[in-house]
C-alpha cells in the first residue's frame, strides 16, 4: 500500500494521466467507478478501461494494454484483476507506463511481485482482513491516498474528498461478489445500505428508479443481489460493460436516466435468453432415462450465449441439486461454465481432469472451463465418475440449517428487535432459521396466484405465515405442520404485524 500511495501521489502531484482497470462484473464496475471518481476531484486526467467480456475476457490483455498507452497514460491501476497478469504488466512497462495492481483473487503459491501489489492475500499482507471484494480494496487505496496527500499538506485550500459518499458503491460491490459479509465487509454494507439509500448520484438513483426500488423503505442485501447487480451485471454479459462506469459516474440526471433504462432493457433481454436456455436444457434433462442415477449434469450446444451459461448452471444446479457444467459449443471448442454443491468441490474436480482440459479457474462451487470439442465425451464420463466417488446420495438433498426452535409462544416485539440487529444478510452471516410444530393450520388461502397464506396456531397463540411459491400444497385447513421460517413484519393499511415467512414446511 505505502508504494502504491506514493507512486499515486507522484502522478496526482505531477497531473499525469492515470489509468484504472476494472472488470465487467458488478465488484469491477464499482470499484472503477469509486476510483474515476475519485480521482476526478484532483487535475490529474484520469481514464478508464472495461475488457469485453466476450471478446477479451477477464483481467489485462495486449492489445488493451496497448490501447491504454497510446492514450498517454502514465499509470495503469487495476481494480478486481490483474494479479496474474504478469506478461502484460511487463508489456506496460515496456511501453513506459507504472503499474499498480489491486485484486483480491487468490495470489499464486510462487508469487512475486513486479510491481506495487495489493492484495489481503499476501503473506505478508498486514491488514487483519482477508476477504475484502475488489471494491473494499478501491475504497482503502482512496482513504490511503487522501491521507498521504492530506499530510503533504495537498487540501490545504481545497476541499478534502468525503470518502464516506463512496459507501454506496462499495455496499453494491460487495454484496454482488458474495464475499462473506463479516467484519470489515459487515461494516462497509451496512453504513453503505444507509448511503444508497440517500445517494446523489444521478446513476444510483436512476437505477433504484428502473429495478423498482422505492426510496422510503428499507433497502436490503437480496435488493442490490437480485435487483441492482443483475442489471449492471447485464451489460457485460450481453455486452460491452464501459456505460455501467458511465453511469455510475455521471453528474447529468439525463444521462443516468438514459443509461439506466438501456441497462433495465439488456436485463430483460438477459433473462429471456436465459429462460429460453434453462428450458431447452429441461427438455433434454427430462428426456435423459438414465437421469435418476446421474450424479452431474454437463450440457452443450452451439446456439447457446456465453455470457449467460454460468447462471443457466446455477439455475440447472438449485432445479436438479447436482453439479452442472453448461457449455457454448464454438466448434473445435467448447467453452462455459460450472456450478456446484456443497460436498463437491468442483475446482479440485477440473484440477483431477485438467489433461482433458483447456483453460480453466474458479472455486469449490463456480468455475469457468474451456475444452476441445473431440475431449468432451471421456471428460464427462470422468467427470461422472468422480462424483460419484465424492458425492453420497445424502449430497444431493438440499439441506436447510435451522437455528433454534422458536415456538409461537416465544415470539414478540422483542425478538423482532434482536434480530433486526442482525442485517445485512448474507454469505457467512445467513438469516436466522426456525423451527416450529407441530401447529395446526386454521386457514389456508392461495394470494398472489403462487403463493400461500396460513394461520397457524399453536398452545392458543397464533400467527399469519406466508409460503412463496407454495400454493400447490394448498389447501392445507385442518392438517399439522412443522415449519422451518425466517421472522418477519407485514405491513397491511398501515399497520405493521409480526409474519413468519416459511422457508420450509412438512405435512405430519
Ligand atoms: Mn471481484
Amino acid at each position: 500500500m505505502e508504494g502504491a500511495v506514493e507512486l499515486i501521489a507522484n502522478f496526482i502531484l505531477k497531473e499525469k494521466r492515470i489509468t484504472i482497470y476494472g472488470d465487467y462484473d458488478a465488484d469491477g464496475l464499482t470499484a472503477t467507478s469509486l476510483l474515476v471518481d475519485f480521482f476526478s476531484k484532483f487535475d490529474t486526467p484520469i481514464s478508464f478501461y472495461i475488457p469485453h467480456r466476450l471478446e477479451e475476457g477477464y483481467s489485462l490483455n495486449e492489445s488493451a494494454i496497448r490501447k491504454i498507452a497510446a492514450n498517454n497514460t502514465g499509470l495503469i491501476i487495476t481494480v478486481d484483476c490483474g494479479i496474474n497478469s504478469l506478461a502484460e504488466i511487463a508489456l506496460a512497462k515496456e511501453l513506459g507506463m507504472e503499474v499498480i495492481v489491486t485484486d483480491h483473487h487468490k495470489i499464486p503459491p510462487d508469487f512475486e511481485p513486479v510491481c506495487p501489489t495489493i492484495n489481503p492475500f499476501r503473506p505478508d499482507s498486514r491488514f487483519p482482513f482477508r476477504e475484502l471484494s475488489g471494491v473494499g480494496m478501491a475504497f482503502y487505496l482512496a482513504i490511503a491516498v487522501r491521507s498521504n496527500l492530506r499530510e503533504a499538506g495537498f487540501f490545504k485550500g481545497r476541499p478534502e474528498p468525503d470518502l464516506r459518499s463512496y459507501l454506496d458503491l462499495v455496499a453494491l460491490g460487495t454484496t454482488a461478489d458474495i464475499v462473506p459479509l463479516i467484519e470489515e465487509n459487515r461494516v462497509m454494507v451496512k453504513c453503505g445500505i444507509k448511503v444508497l439509500i440517500d445517494s446523489q448520484r444521478p446513476g444510483i438513483k436512476a437505477l433504484l428508479r428502473v429495478s423498482g426500488i422505492r426510496r422510503d423503505r428499507i433497502i436490503t442485501t437480496d435488493d442490490i443481489a437480485f435487483r441492482l447487480a443483475p442489471r449492471l451485471n447485464a451489460m457485460g454479459r450481453l455486452g460491452s460493460a464501459t456505460r455501467a462506469v458511465h453511469l455510475l459516474t455521471t453528474d447529468s440526471e439525463t444521462e443516468a436516466s438514459l443509461i439506466a433504462d438501456q441497462m433495465d432493457s439488456l436485463n430483460t433481454q438477459r433473462q429471456v435468453i436465459e429462460n429460453r436456455i434453462v428450458s431447452e436444457i429441461r427438455e433434454r434433462i427430462d428426456r435423459m432415462e438414465d437421469l435418476e442415477g446421474r450424479r452431474t449434469i454437463v450440457l452443450f450446444d452451439p446456439k447457446w450465449h456465453r455470457g449467460v451459461v454460468g447462471i443457466v448452471a446455477s439455475k440447472i444446479v438449485e432445479e436438479y441439486y447436482r453439479p452442472a457444467l453448461i457449455l457454448k459449443d464454438e466448434g473445435d471448442l467448447l467453452r462455459g461454465s460450472g456450478r456446484s454443491i456443497d460436498g463437491f468441490d468442483l475446482y479440485q474436480a477440473l484440477s483431477d481432469l485438467s489433461d482433458l482440459l483447456g483453460q480453466f479457474g474458479g472455486h469449490c462451487l463456480a468455475a469457468g472451463v474451456s475444452l476441445e470439442s473431440k475431449n468432451i465425451g471421456e471428460f464427462s464420463d470422468r467427470f461422472e465418475e468422480l462424483a460419484r466417488e465424492r458425492i453420497d446420495t445424502e449430497d444431493m438433498m438440499p439441506k436447510i440449517e435451522v437455528d433454534a426452535r422458536l415456538g409461537l409462544e416465544s415470539i414478540d416485539p422483542q425478538v423482532l428487535k434482536e434480530i433486526e440487529i442482525l442485517p445485512p444478510f448474507g454469505h457467512k452471516n445467513p438469516q436466522p432459521v426456525f423451527w416450529a410444530g407441530p401447529l395446526k393450520v386454521i386457514s389456508s388461502r392461495v394470494v398472489g396466484g403462487d403463493h400461500l397464506k396460513l394461520r397457524l396456531k399453536a398452545k392458543g397463540i397464533s400467527f399469519d405465515c406466508i409460503a412463496f411459491g407454495r400454493a400447490a400444497s394448498h389447501p392445507l385447513e385442518g392438517k399439522s405442520l412443522d415449519i422451518l421460517f425466517h421472522l418477519g413484519t407485514n405491513t397491511w393499511q398501515g399497520i405493521e404485524s409480526i409474519q413468519l415467512v416459511i422457508v420450509d414446511l412438512h405435512v405430519n
